[in-house]
């Protein structure tokens, strides 16, 4: 068993998009998380509970539970925890508002986090930009691995089609196309948050919604998305010093798992092959 790493101490940590609630959820990896890191300051940045999931089918298991449990504690322990509603929790957002602070959480519509370095980066979840760009996430997502499936599956679907007489169609390309559509549609959505820090004379935003992480530079502002927790497990976090890091839990966790056990005592301990890292159930693309 890979040994439990001390605590990693960051000034400020950014998740969003947990969905707890929601089968597909990848709460045990985010528990995981949650319980090897320290943090000044945990921003909630929307999507944490999926209300619109939850209405239709109750999920939850004590894994959900820990988690609440597990940010419930740090903040008791002194993490000033920020949350702020996202589309899917959006039943939150009547209540947001500065004087709203239950359990040690704050809860907001959106905020300006101050970095260690002073610069200043709007929060807030993304999903306000909905109605200026339309996007198809799960496309974007599946990227190569969907377009190989593609290939093969045309083959099958227009032999079928072949057979009842229809012309051939091709849906490989149908998918290219949409994931090309997909990619720029994220696009327009990082420019369109980028843009919003600009016009509030902010250098940067940081945001969730797409479940698709990303750091990188729009026009002269920063623009950071901290992912999700559905597929990719990644969370962003800011060092003590201003510097910003996305983290990716999953991979990490595979290359924990993946490193050589030595063993002081033993002979040489035969090596587990890494777990594959479990495909978490598709989600559905939001809107
Ligand atoms: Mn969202």
């Amino acid at each position: 068993m890979a040994p439990i790493p001390a605590p990693r101490r960051y000034r400020a940590i950014f998740l969003s998009d947990t969905h707890l609630g929601m089968r597909g959820c990848r709460a045990d990896l985010l528990l995981d998380f949650l319980r090897q890191v320290e943090c000044e300051q945990l921003y909630l940045v929307g999507d944490i509970v999926d209300g619109w999931r939850l209405r239709r089918s109750w999920y939850w298991d004590p894994v959900h539970d820990q988690v609440i449990r597990r940010i419930l504690a740090m903040a008791r322990s002194g993490t000033r925890v920020t949350y702020i509603p996202g589309n899917h929790d959006e039943v939150f957002r009547d209540w947001a508002g500065p004087e709203f602070v239950i359990a040690g959480v704050s809860l907001v519509r959106e905020a300006v986090h101050e970095a260690a370095d002073g610069r200043r980066f709007l929060v807030m979840h993304g999903d306000e930009f909905d109605s200026v760009v339309r996007y198809a996430t799960l496309l974007a997502h599946l990227g190569d691995w969907a377009y190989d499936a593609a290939l093969r599956l045309n083959r099958w679907f227009n032999a079928v089609r072949r057979r009842l007489g229809y012309p051939y169609w091709s849906l490989s390309q149908w998918l290219k196309l949409q994931v090309k559509e997909a990619v720029k549609a994220i696009d327009r959505f990082e420019e369109a948050l980028a843009e919003e820090a600009r016009r509030r004379d902010l250098d940067g935003v940081i945001c969730g919604h797409i479940h698709h992480a990303e750091m990188r530079q729009v026009h002269g502002v920063t623009y950071m998305n901290d992912g999700d927790w559905v597929e990719s497990c990644t969370a962003l976090a800011e060092h003590a010093d201003g510097r910003f890091e996305l983290i990716d839990w999953a991979a990490e966790q595979r290359r924990r798992h993946a490193a050589p056990v030595v063993s002081p005592v033993a002979a040489p301990v035969a090596l587990i092959p890494p777990a594959p890292h479990p495909q978490a159930s598709l989600p559905v693309a939001e809107g």
